[in-house]
């Protein structure tokens, strides 16, 4: 048979299996074709269940990004004044130098006046701060405290349940009520509404509580449009109910929960004509809430990260994240709470990250969400060191940091060095005095845990590094090579740390071959109490907390400006 020009072609079509980089629940199974070097297209993964062969409108364009003409190719090094964005091309082991030689003169005064500054541009173990951890705890560099987007939530969920875990998502789509609180999910947890949908059409009711008219709550059958800051009153009233009413499941709150006649002497205080006039709704919402959570099973409550982005927001967490064990929903695997699944990963940092490097110094810590502040202090006993240098990677702190006016005077300060790892000419990039073009997700090694779904994936290069572009943990093995860091640690591959990224956790053999990895999570983790707390109970009551001079009970803890208060009201 003479061969078909066509096959040929066919036959050096290939397609690789990836993980999306996002800082977002869902975590998605990429598959990439790519032909002759060249990525054609990034679709999702119809083989891995919570992707369904479907992605968000953000990331099917993914080969777009990574293509894109304004995508950063080369090294570039500062020629105009900061922030004014003039750079000029320089070469690499010229900009390595340099670099590594300035580091190496402040980390010789003091290391602690270098501060590397990262989140979640990349959810990847190893791009994220594999290597880059190794670095910076190497030299000893301040630490940073990855403090924005989640930590009151992660801390409320962590003192009440034990650890940032909850119900597997995908028995969402077989519960009869589903709460949406403070998420809104169609936009940024889409593939968690395609549950949604599912229960819905095997007959659920879908509640949404969000202060806005979001897209998710125009979908659901109810919502409860309350006050922002005010969802610790709502629990509360809820629970209020729940005990006037008897709907409670008493065997499991005697076998599993610690602090119930506290919890239920504070709830008893939140009638809902009280939380009504605090949250900004009718009292006959609150209790028609109450009876659908009270009589409902299973009943299920998707969290999201907007709720506790407020003063109380920590115990609001903690309050909602009491109730599945009053009804007992935890018993069966479509009932109980989901915000974050992070803390069922097996993810080994002390191998990825390496803090033993600091070999007993213990930097002081800068808080992320401080920066603009922080950039601005001089040095003084309580603050140590300026900082002198900022290393950015995976994330844009001029964007995202909050009060950003102060965040663009720090880093326009001329005596700053500066280094920014990026992928675009983002508005930090403008302040670098080094500007270093960093790969995408189909140009390098990664390996993913979800914080929506129990699955680990594996994240394969599809093609060569566009243009110059060089990986993060390649840029760090390079520096640490320079500085005459010689532990045999920087020296592994990519590929190597994501072998050994869930030690043994995880059969890296699956990852290779199916691109995905499940946990071993039981259905209802916690059907039988065993929750990761330190009395195996949910604690209502932390002793921890409360040790510390804390609530040792959540609380309607109300914003510093009042919802109800003029202005509060004409933004409503
Ligand atoms: N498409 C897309 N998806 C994303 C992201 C993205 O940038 N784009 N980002 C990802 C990231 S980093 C995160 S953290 C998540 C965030 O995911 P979500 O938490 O779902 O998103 P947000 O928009 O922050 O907030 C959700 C809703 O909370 C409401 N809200 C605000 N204050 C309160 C309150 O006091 N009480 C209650 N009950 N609701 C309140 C808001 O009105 C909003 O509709 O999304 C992830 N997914
Ligand atoms: N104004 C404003 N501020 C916010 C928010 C908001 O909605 N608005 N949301 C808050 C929330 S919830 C969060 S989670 C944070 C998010 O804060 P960040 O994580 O800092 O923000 P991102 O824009 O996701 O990512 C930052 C950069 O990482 C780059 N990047 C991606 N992959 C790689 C890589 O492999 N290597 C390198 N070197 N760079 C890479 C991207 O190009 C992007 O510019 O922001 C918080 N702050
Ligand atoms: S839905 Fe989330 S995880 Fe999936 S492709 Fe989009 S951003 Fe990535
Ligand atoms: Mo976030």
């Amino acid at each position: 048979m003479s061969p078909d020009p066509q096959t040929k072609e066919i036959a050096s079509v290939q397609q690789v299996l990836g993980a999306c980089p996002h800082d977002c629940p869902d975590t998605c199974a990429l598959v990439t074709t790519v032909q002759d070097g060249v990525a054609l297209r990034v679709q999702g993964n119809p083989a891995h269940p919570p992707t369904a062969g479907v992605l968000c409108n953000k990331v099917s364009h993914y080969v777009e990004r990574s293509y894109h003409p304004e995508r950063l190719l080369q090294p570039m090094k500062r020629v105009g004044p900061k922030g004014s964005g003039r750079f000029e091309p320089v070469a690499w082991d010229v900009a390595l130098d340099d670099i590594a030689r300035r580091l190496g003169a402040i980390a010789a005064r003091d290391p602690q006046a270098i501060l590397p500054y990262s989140y979640c541009g990349t959810m990847g173990l190893v791009q994220g701060d594999g290597m880059a951890a190794r670095f910076f705890h190497r030299i000893g560099a301040s630490l940073l405290d990855r403090t924005i987007c989640a930590s009151a939530g992660a801390e409320a969920l962590t003192q009440t349940l034990g650890g940032k875990v909850g119900m597997k998502v995908e028995f969402f789509a077989e519960a009869k009520l589903i709460v949406i609180w403070g998420s809104n999910s169609i936009a940024s947890n889409l593939h968690f509404w395609r549950l949604a949908q599912e229960a819905k059409r095997q007959g659920a009711k879908l509640v949404c509580i969000d202060p806005r008219r979001s897209e998710t709550a125009e979908k659901c059958h109810e919502h409860l449009q309350l006050l922002p800051g005010t969802d610790a009153a709502l629990a509360l009233a809820l629970m209020h109910e729940l005990v006037a009413n008897d709907w409670l499941d008493h065997a499991y709150l005697e076998a599993h929960t610690l602090g119930w006649d506290a919890l239920r002497e504070r709830a008893l205080r939140w009638s809902p004509e009280r939380a009504a006039a605090v949250c900004g709704i009718p009292a006959q919402q609150i209790r028609d809430l109450a009876r659908d959570y009270g009589t409902t099973k299973p009943a299920a409550i998707r969290l999201n990260y907007g709720m506790q982005r407020v003063r109380g927001g920590g115990n609001a967490v903690r309050a909602v994240a009491c109730l599945p064990a009053l009804t007992g929903a935890w018993r069966h695997r479509a009932g109980g709470v989901l915000l974050s699944n992070s803390g069922w990963v097996p993810a080994d940092r002390a191998y990825l990250q390496r803090p033993d490097l600091l070999a007993g110094r213990q930097p002081r810590t800068i808080n992320m969400v401080t920066i603009g502040d922080d950039l601005l202090r001089p040095a003084s006993p309580a603050f140590g060191p300026a900082i002198e240098a900022v290393v950015v990677y995976n994330s844009n702190p001029l964007a995202v940091a909050p009060e950003s006016g102060k965040v663009v005077r720090g880093f326009a300060r001329e005596d700053l060095f500066t280094v920014v790892l990026e992928q675009f000419r983002t508005d930090t990039a403008d302040y670098a005095d080094y500007l270093l073009p960093a790969t995408t997700q189909l140009e390098h090694w990664d390996v993913h845990p979800s914080y929506g779904h129990t699955d680990v994936l594996l994240n394969r290069p599809a093609i060569a590094p566009v243009g110059q572009a060089r990986t993060n943990t390649d840029v760090f093995r390079a520096l640490a090579a320079r500085m005459g860091f010689d532990e045999p640690c920087f020296r592994e591959s990519d590929e190597t740390l994501c072998r050994h990224a869930f030690g043994d956790k995880v059969d890296f053999e699956v990852l290779l071959r199916q691109g995905f990895a499940s946990l071993q999570v039981p259905d209802a983790p916690f059907a039988e109490g065993r929750f990761p707390t330190a009395s195996g109970r949910c604690e209502f009551f932390s002793e921890r907390l409360a040790r510390q001079g804390l609530d040792g009970l959540p609380d309607h803890v109300p914003n510093y400006e009042a919802a109800g208060s003029p202005r509060a009201i004409r933004w409503r």
